[in-house]
């Protein structure tokens, strides 16, 4: 098959997500066009199977917002007449879909029919899609689309919640390669750089947006060190950095906390981690959970959204209400006062991620994409 994926390229989960699609089905002989306005963080193997096109939006004085939508719808067109592209695969609803499918119809004047699947991420519903604003767009290319998917089932309940849908949502879960992360469980992974050898190592990832709450992540982190030794490792840039410096700070556990900015080498990181904190107020799956948990990372999170489809509760983890600080300290410290407890739950942590392998996901993505395709060769022959 020719796909195209539309995905925003830089840091974030969908984007991750959907470049490690495009690479799997390239793996599987599939032609795989990205199409964005950058190139993909995770794009790193261009091949003959793999291309990158990107969107260019130029700037006239005119416009006080630059029209991307149009610019990407534009090139979906001419790229999918170039290479013969036989379906469309954007990824967060906004604006993707709402461009993938003014491609789509702008090709369907031409004599083209070539379907669309919008995978849904997260906040595209639950936050930025819900608003007013946008609400009456996204529901029109939502319903617009020729299949949709979600990446966990509480994400397709609150898109059926919010919007007034009348398609079938479908849900295929994030994944994760198990097979590039070997049993490093209790291996050394030169964490003494980091941390001496009777400290705990916390980390928390993300992009430090309002939703992630890392106040609460610092103030977990600030009663847990009360009770053991241990250091917070901080991964990410964005909008709350500077608020939770200022709040490590106040309170007084500066030394102990290091933020690392955004990294490369996430896998390096979890792999000398002992817990992951994630104290978001919504998450539609949680993927960085799912990378810690590959690594043998246990997790504790909220209890929200997708979170409890991947963390399983006294399992790989524990999950407590949003903003219950002193209950995920309890949690955390449970899990990392008992070396002996701390060993299964990596165990665990490792063997629930598992689940998710690429090689159970992908294929629903291709036995979805190949009944797309018969169903609109079927429309076009009638
Ligand atoms: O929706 C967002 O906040 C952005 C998006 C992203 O691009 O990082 O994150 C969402 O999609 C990820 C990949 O499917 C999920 O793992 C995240 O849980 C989800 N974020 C939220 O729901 C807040």
């Amino acid at each position: 098959m020719k796909i195209a994926i539309v995905c925003y390229p830089t840091f974030g989960g969908s984007g991750v997500v959907a470049t490690e699609l495009g690479l799997a089905l390239s793996k599987r002989g599939h032609e795989v066009h990205f199409i964005t306005y950058k190139q993909p963080v995770r794009l790193d193997q261009l091949s003959s199977n793999v291309k990158f096109h990107e969107v260019h939006v130029p700037d006239y004085p005119l416009f006080h917002y630059q029209p991307y939508e149009l610019a990407l719808s534009s090139k979906l067109v001419n790229m999918v007449k170039l290479h013969g592209i036989e379906l469309l695969h954007v990824h967060y609803a906004i604006p993707h879909a709402y461009a993938g499918y003014m491609a789509k119809k702008m090709l369907e004047d031409q004599g083209i029919h070539i379907p669309m699947v919008t995978t849904l991420h997260g906040t595209d519903i639950t936050l930025v899609g819900n608003h007013p604003f946008y609400k009456p767009a996204v529901t029109f290319s939502i319903n617009a689309s020729d299949m949709v998917t979600s990446v966990s089932e509480s994400l397709r309940k609150d898109t059926l919640e919010l919007f007034e849908i009348k398609k079938e949502i479908k849900v295929i879960p994030n994944f994760i390669d198990a097979s590039k992360y070997q049993e490093k469980t209790f291996t050394n992974c030169q964490r003494e750089l980091m941390a001496e050898g009777d400290e705990k190592i916390i980390t928390h990832i993300s992009n430090f947006r309002k939703v992630k709450r890392i106040q609460d992540t610092i103030k977990v982190f600030y009663e847990v060190q009360k009770s053991l030794k241990c250091r917070l490792m901080m991964v990410g840039e964005g909008p709350e950095k500077e608020k939770a410096e200022a709040l490590a700070e106040e309170l007084g556990i500066q030394d102990k906390v290091m933020f690392l900015g955004q990294s490369h080498e996430i896998d390096k990181i979890l792999c000398f981690s002992d817990l992951f904190l994630l104290t978001s107020k919504r998450e539609s799956f949680g993927l960085a959970a799912l990378e810690a948990m590959i690594n043998s990372v246990p997790v504790v999170s909220s209890n929200t959204g997708g979170l409890p489809e991947v963390n399983q509760q006294g399992v790989s983890g524990y999950l407590c209400d949003v903003g219950d600080v002193k209950g995920m300290a309890k949690k955390a410290i449970s899990i990392l006062s008992d070396n002996e407890t701390l060993k299964t739950f990596k165990r665990n942590a490792r063997k629930v991620a598992a689940t998710f392998d690429i090689n159970q996901i992908v294929p629903m993505y291709e036995t979805m994409y190949s009944e797309l395709l018969e169903k609109s060769t079927k429309k076009v022959e009638n």
